[in-house]
């Protein structure tokens, strides 16, 4: 079996990124693929009982990966004694419903605190010394300039990277890992104690300068503001180089997270190369560093993570806020591709049309809704026919991702959840479209616009793949030719599983508004496919 199973992983390749136009795209056994993702509750996968029931509810939902914590005190009860029997759990569960894992490693710190490690670590604080807030108190967070604690993280995900190359001998069942979760300082905007205080009263290191220097106005308009107070130095300690105020304490736990969270990744990768990325809890405008986790990889430090943390594939937001599409946008960049491991609670009504956007306007890779075995029976529908509809849209989605034949669109909602409802106006090909969020046939007080998006694909320079629920598109022509544009043919339809379209109704008379739009009933995911014509 040893012999076999070699030979198998020699022919396998192993899941990446590839760069694909101006965004990138996940490959696994040699096909790209979008994760129409789901990530479990905390406490869910530490029971094969209590998973045993979720499981085709999973796959119901159309899921095509679960995104699963791995905990460090279950894989490594006692110090280097390895029980992975919580990984292989998860490994034959999803393979029995032919879906795909992106595993959480729990380890150091989760949600800023160091819970999940084991207790031998807990227990022994000279080994494995606490962070201090700034009053001098203790918290039950690990310290990042411990050696000893990073090396014992580190060997952990070693050998969890380890084992899941041996298990996963066909390369395409454990798509990615993110490392630790949700990493943030709490309730102080810097670690304190003896050693990172040495830490922080010593010099900027000069990558990050580098970095500063090199990045000119690509970096964050946030960091290079607190760069620029002090004069742009290049030298200096980390208080007169970014300042001494929370703000400037950030940048410090930024860079110190980083470059412990590299050495956890290059360990990772040594014994397994898989994508890896880390998830960021979001800070609220107005809060400050300390009252927010502190240091994470937020949208104003992706600059000094990808200069700490050059090994990570991906910097991921974890997105709760109602504003989600401006929040989703910030981490799309040159040097990053946009995954989303949290997308809001699964629960929450908006989420569903959210994944159209991210997927048709911002080249998502993935898209997962949190906690989300604990969906009631309505919201489960919800999801599921979302990622119906996205699974038969996804060859024609790869094909236009990063390519700019694909766009998505929701009501732009405020971080405070004002709805702006304004229609949005794009031009794609020959043709000028105005997507409306109201539906005019049903009742304005019934309506719930949040819950309303879409995305339109061109797939021809008059054929165009519109999808969602609840947008009402209007079109003109763009471009040089007549002015006005009207329906050819609309067809509402499904692509069978070798990708063939299927039509169903042809659209007239009142469904069309007797030519007037296209619109996408607020009450089912659907798809219609559209040729137009200019006169
Ligand atoms: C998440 C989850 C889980 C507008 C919280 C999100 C998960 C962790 N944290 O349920 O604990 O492991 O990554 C923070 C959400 C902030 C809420 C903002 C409300």
């Amino acid at each position: 079996t040893i012999a076999l199973l070699t030979a198998q992983a020699a022919f396998a390749e192993i899941p990446r990124l590839e760069k694909h136009g101006t965004s990138a795209r996940l490959v696994v056994d040699g096909k790209p693929m979008l994760v129409l993702g789901g990530e479990l509750g905390n406490s869910s996968a530490s029971s094969r009982a209590y998973m045993a029931r979720h499981w085709p509810r999973l796959k119901a939902m159309n899921l095509n990966t679960v995104l699963a914590p791995i905990s460090w005190e279950l894989i490594e009860p006692k110090e280097g004694a390895y029980d992975f029997s919580s990984v292989d759990d998860l490994i034959a569960n999803a393979r029995a419903q032919d879906m795909k894992l992106v595993l959480l490693w729990f380890g150091a710190w989760k949600n800023s605190m160091s819970t999940y490690v084991p207790a031998w670590v807990k227990r022994d604080q000279v080994r494995f010394p606490r962070v201090k807030a700034a009053d001098g108190s203790t918290v039950e967070i690990l310290s990042a300039f411990s050696d000893d604690t990073r090396r014992a993280d580190a060997r952990a995900y070693a050998a969890l990277l380890a084992h899941l190359k041996a298990v996963d001998a066909d390369r395409d069942t454990v798509l990615m890992v993110q490392v630790e979760n949700e990493i943030g300082m709490l309730p102080s905007a810097r670690e304190h104690g003896v050693v990172a205080d040495a830490a922080y009263a010593g010099p900027v290191p000069p990558a990050l300068i580098q970095r500063l220097k090199a990045g000119g106005e690509a970096i964050e308009p946030e960091l290079r503001d607190l760069w620029k107070r002090n004069g742009s130095q290049e030298k200096g300690t980390w208080a007169a180089v970014f300042g001494a105020d929370e703000a400037g304490q950030e940048v410090f736990t930024a860079w110190s997270y980083a470059r412990y969270t590299e050495a956890v990744t290059v360990a990772g990768k040594a014994a397994y190369p898989l994508p890896m990325y880390v998830n960021a809890a979001l800070n609220r405008t107005g809060k400050k560093p300390g009252e927010y986790p502190s240091g994470g990889p937020l949208p104003h430090l992706l600059d000094v993570w990808k200069a700490g943390a050059p090994s990570l594939d991906l910097l991921s937001p974890d997105i709760y806020f109602p504003n989600f599409s401006d929040l989703a946008a910030r981490f799309v960049r040159p040097d990053n591709a946009l995954f989303i491991p949290e997308a809001n609670n699964a629960s929450a009504p908006e989420t569903p049309a959210n994944a159209f956007y991210a997927f048709g306007n911002l080249a998502a890779l993935g898209f997962s809704p949190f906690a989300i075995e604990s969906v009631n029976a309505e919201e489960q529908k919800a999801i599921a026919d979302a990622y119906d509809v996205l699974r038969q849209l996804t060859p024609a989605l790869l094909a236009a991702q990063g390519k700019g034949t694909t766009a998505g669109f929701k009501p732009r909602v405020l971080e405070d959840g004002t709805v702006q409802g304004a229609p949005v106006t794009k031009v794609m090909g020959d043709y000028r479209f105005e997507v409306g969020f109201i539906d005019p046939w049903t009742p304005k007080a019934s309506q719930k616009p949040a819950t309303h998006g879409g995305l339109i694909l061109q797939v021809g320079p008059e054929d165009y793949l519109i999808a969602g629920r609840g947008i009402f598109v209007t079109f003109a022509g763009a471009g040089k030719g007549p002015p006005l544009a009207g329906i050819d043919k609309a067809e509402e339809g499904v692509f069978d599983a070798q990708g063939r379209w299927v039509p169903g109704r042809l659209l007239n008379g009142d469904q069309t508004h007797q030519g007037r739009h296209i619109r996408l009933s607020p009450d089912q995911f659907q798809i219609q496919r559209v040729r137009f014509y200019r006169y």
